[in-house]
């Protein structure tokens, strides 16, 4: 093939990304016997670890657990070499995982998909890139990852700017040399938290433009303790098995025995006394294993309270400045409503006399100049700005996607008012048509390795059901969809996690229909319902045989 030949193709399944979804997407469907093709927009496999190379960069989930457990020797096989994985590990990790089962003959890389459209006569999708490539298949798995479109805020001046810009969501490769420089980082989520201290420790003057402070815990990083790692080695199965069953719902320090994420009680069922030892314990530990130190943290405002209270607490105690730490302390809205951050030397960095912090609620940035930002108390000259301003996060990527459902209804417009799903899975009028973790399904609320295992195996057990009864056409019920939206309405209503502006609602991108997107009730109730709706027939999904026989009056067998 010529670089500018244009590549056609017809296969069973075409994936689009090669992150850890899409990887073990085309890994399983490879062992179903099936022919996949994967189109990925970066050089290299990683998905959103690929263009998250920011300063900094590390997972929250730690290591030991933030990786696959299909393959017992992998698991086995591969070392981590800290608590917390950092970005480049990831990237080494999953570029072994795709040589290790020599995923790459079947990916196209630095090639973007850009329309997906349904062939009702043929029941199939068709696929094309931006490099005029065409793909037919049957099955169109959408593994575009839930934090991906990367979002610059629209301020005045940015596009026109000569200013070098950058969006932690889409580092250069490379990296960039701050040493010397003056430079503004907008947005302390948790890319603005992990990238602050890095920043500060090489630039020659940072400022920090804040619009909402976060909570944020320590992550007690260090090299991997190499006797628990072998520990968990010996056990890793159970280990898991009790993570997916909702036994072990996060990782503290020690993962087994003690490291059950969820206490079972209450926060007013304890003295203030043994309340403060508890957090303080977990503070200590390190991790967002903090957000498990009581069980009503996500559901009473006071209980609640208690645990903003105590970080607010530890701002105070780190943070030299009173004014400074008073703004970096987050209020009005509840701890874990916003994915809770985890840091290092995050508030420390602002003690530091290269670096001062800009409340932007207080005195708004206007515009973008050539010098700098303007802000409504005037401009500060900078020599690089930094956005760490977040994601278009789990409907984005999929939106820069034209995608044509059945009778070429656009997904776009039908999800005008937010995403509609069964289990976070199919969207009725989209035959054939998955999402990896998609909106509606839990997976961005723990840890995503885990839940996206159980999507792959999820899409491989309804294929298996399609293939024996020779089927090849699944769609979802409307019925199904609405009940499936309400009950993740009905979840999320039962706690505090619509009580933050987040990008769970939506509520970071203008415009962006307000409504809670992931399923709030934990990976194990979401198993079970899967699990429930596979054993009675997949009664939330209509299925038949190809469009001929379908057509033409003939019963499949
Ligand atoms: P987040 O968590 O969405 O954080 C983005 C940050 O950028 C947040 O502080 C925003 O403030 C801020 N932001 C966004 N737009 C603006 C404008 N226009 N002006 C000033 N500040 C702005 O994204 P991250 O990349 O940090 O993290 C995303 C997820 O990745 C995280 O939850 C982990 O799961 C990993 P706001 O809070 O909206 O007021």
């Amino acid at each position: 093939m010529t670089e500018t030949s244009v590549r056609t193709e017809s296969v069973d399944a075409v994936i689009v990304g090669a992150g850890f979804g899409g990887l073990y997407m085309l890994h399983k469907l490879r062992q179903m016997g099936l022919m996949a093709r994967l189109i990925e927009a970066g050089s290299d496999v990683g998905g959103t670890w690929y263009w998250n190379k920011y300063p900094g960069a590390r997972c929250d989930v730690e290591s030991a657990l933030y990786s696959y457990s299909f393959d017992t020797a992998l698991e086995q096989d591969w070392e981590w070499s800290e608590r917390y994985p950092t970005q480049p590990e990831i990237q080494r990790y999953l570029s072994h995982v795709a040589d290790r089962f020599e995923l790459r003959r079947d990916i196209w890389f630095d090639t973007r998909v850009t329309a997906a459209t349904f062939d009702d006569a043929a029941d199939q999708w068709t696929v094309t890139t931006d490099q005029a490539d065409l793909v037919t298949a049957r099955w169109c798995i959408m593994a575009t990852g839930n934090l991906s479109a990367a979002r610059l805020p629209e301020i005045p001046g940015l596009a026109e700017t000569s200013l070098p810009v950058y969006h932690t969501g889409g580092w250069p490769e490379g990296g960039v040399d701050f040493t010397g420089l003056d430079v503004a980082v907008v947005g302390t989520g948790s890319s603005g938290i992990q990238a602050i201290p890095e920043i500060a420790r090489q630039a020659a003057h940072l400022t920090v433009y804040q619009r909402t402070a976060s909570y944020t815990v320590p992550a007690r990083n260090a090299p991997i303790d190499r006797e628990h790692y072998k520990q968990i080695k010996c056990n890793y199965a159970a280990i898991r098995e009790r993570w997916r069953t909702g036994e072990l719902m996060g990782a503290g320090e020690k993962i087994e025995p003690q490291g059950s994420f969820g206490r079972d009680v209450g926060v007013f069922e304890e003295t203030e006394a043994k309340r403060r030892a508890e957090y303080e314990q977990r503070w200590n530990s390190g991790g967002a294993w903090f957000g498990g130190t009581f069980n009503d943290l996500m559901t009473d405002v006071a209980a609640n309270e208690t645990a903003a209270d105590f970080i607010r607490g530890k701002i105070r105690d780190i943070v030299n400045d009173p004014q400074v730490a008073e703004k970096l302390s987050p209020r009005g809205y509840p701890v874990g409503a916003k994915r809770l951050a985890v840091d290092t030397d995050y508030y420390a960095t602002f003690n530091r006399n290269n670096v001062n912090l800009v409340d932007v609620r207080k005195d708004p940035i206007e515009r973008v100049t050539d010098a700098g930002l303007q802000t409504a108390s005037g401009e500060r000259r900078h020599d690089a700005l930094v956005f760490a301003t977040g994601f278009d996060a789990m409907t984005g990527a999929l939106a820069r996607i034209t995608i044509r459902g059945s009778n070429g209804h656009l997904l776009a417009d039908k999800w005008s008012a937010g995403p509609l799903t069964v289990l976070g899975l199919m969207s009725a009028g989209f035959p054939n048509l998955f999402f990896l973790t998609g909106p509606g399904s839990p997976s961005v609320l723990g840890n995503v390795v885990s839940h996206i295992e159980q999507h792959v195996e999820l899409i491989a057990d309804l294929l298996t059901v399609l293939a024996d009864n020779g089927q090849d056409r699944i769609d979802a019920k409307p019925e199904a969809e609405q009940a499936w939206v309400g009950l993740v309405n009905s979840y999320a209503a039962g706690t505090l996690f619509p009580q933050a502006n987040s990008w769970y609602l939506g509520a970071n991108v203008p415009g962006k229909p307000r409504v809670f997107m992931p399923f709030v009730g934990g990976l194990a109730a979401y198993r079970q319902l899967c699990d429930q709706e596979l054993a009675n027939g997949l009664p939330s999904f209509d299925r038949s045989a190809s469009a001929t026989e379908d057509r033409s009056g003939f019963v499949a067998n």
